[in-house]
């Protein structure tokens, strides 16, 4: 497999995107032509046709998704398109040949592309002749590489997905990317795909664990709380300023048998983030849709622009308000 001349399109400071450059990077794609894009169509689709015009090669999209407009001008192009996406808004994007979206949030963006590289390169290994030597860019080369991979992988997933009862050390690495960021991220496990943390690494999450922990116990002593109802339902709604940790906080705050709320509602400087109880009967993804049409994300946790509730930008508003 040779991936020295496709665009890779993936979800910039999400550590799910930072498993997919990874990847890209391990089998042979260049940093170079890596693209980071923040969720949402309209965004996807710059950032895209920034990539169509700058390269002539394949394009794969991963973890983020465009919309069904661009799909269908590439579906009449020549241009090799992949997209895998796990994001609910992307699902009427199944439609086309070329994109695979997990309907039900199975598998996390990084894990879509980590099974279809191995796919491919099984494939691959399976017509190559019998007697032929290994070479850097040999899918058996690849393979080995990419199966180093498999344990970092596993964790974006449980991490990515919030999977209740997932291995620990998911919460650790997510930690890790935090303190790290993602450009550091990707440059460590691509030199070492050990997700074993070195003592240093671990005194870095250590560090920062324990002010989460005093983070999330601020936030919630502020808590607003509001009995309404969505689409008929009965919720019980928290609010909340957040701007960090919103995961972790959103997760504590619906899980707490104090509280007893369905969603948290987590204001940021920029933007909503929304969580919800697994038990919740409102779609987050459809809720942050209605408002903002660029809002979206996943059944449990999704997210939109503050400035479209507000309409306009925080910093505005206090400027206009503000008394002199
Ligand atoms: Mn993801």
């Amino acid at each position: 497999m040779n991936l020295s001349k496709t665009a890779l399109v993936t979800h910039r400071a999400c550590m799910d995107g930072s498993a997919c450059v990874i990847l890209f990077l391990a089998l042979g794609g260049k940093q170079e032509n890596v693209f980071y894009s923040d969720p949402g169509a309209n965004k996807v689709d710059r950032v895209v046709k920034r990539a169509l015009l700058e390269l002539a090669g394949p394009i794969m999209i991963a973890d983020v998704a465009i919309s069904e407009q661009l799909a269908d001008e590439l579906d009449d192009t020549e241009r090799a398109v992949v997209l895998l996406d796990h994001h609910r808004n992307s699902v009427p994007l199944n439609r086309f040949d070329w994109c695979e979206i997990e309907v039900d949030n199975q598998r996390c963006g990084s894990m879509m592309l980590y099974e279809q590289l191995e796919r491919t390169l099984r494939k691959e290994i399976a017509n190559l002749h019998e007697h032929a030597f290994a070479h850097p860019g040999d899918p058996r080369t690849q393979l080995t590489r990419l199966l180093e991979y498999r344990s970092l992988i596993q964790l974006v997933d449980v991490r990515d997905r919030w999977v209740v009862d997932g291995d620990p050390a998911a919460q650790t690495i997510s930690t890790f990317h935090i303190v790290i960021g993602q450009k550091l991220f990707v440059e460590r496990f691509f030199k070492k795909p050990t997700t074993f943390l070195f003592n240093e690494e671990k005194y870095l999450v250590d560090m920062v664990e324990r002010k989460k922990v005093d983070y999330i116990e601020k936030v919630k002593k502020h808590i607003r709380i509001v009995d309404t109802e969505s689409g008929g339902v009965k919720i019980r709604v928290a609010f909340m300023m957040a701007n960090d940790h919103q995961s972790e906080l959103g997760y504590s705050v619906t899980h707490d048998p104090d509280l007893d709320v369905d969603i948290a509602v987590m204001v940021g400087s920029f933007s909503v983030a929304l969580r919800s109880h697994e038990d919740c009967p409102v779609d987050l993804s459809q809720l942050a849709r209605l408002n903002d049409p660029h809002g979206g994300g996943h059944r449990c946790a999704s997210g939109f622009s503050l400035s479209r509730v507000l309409d306009g930008e925080i910093i505005d508003i206090v400027k206009e308000k503000m008394r002199f």
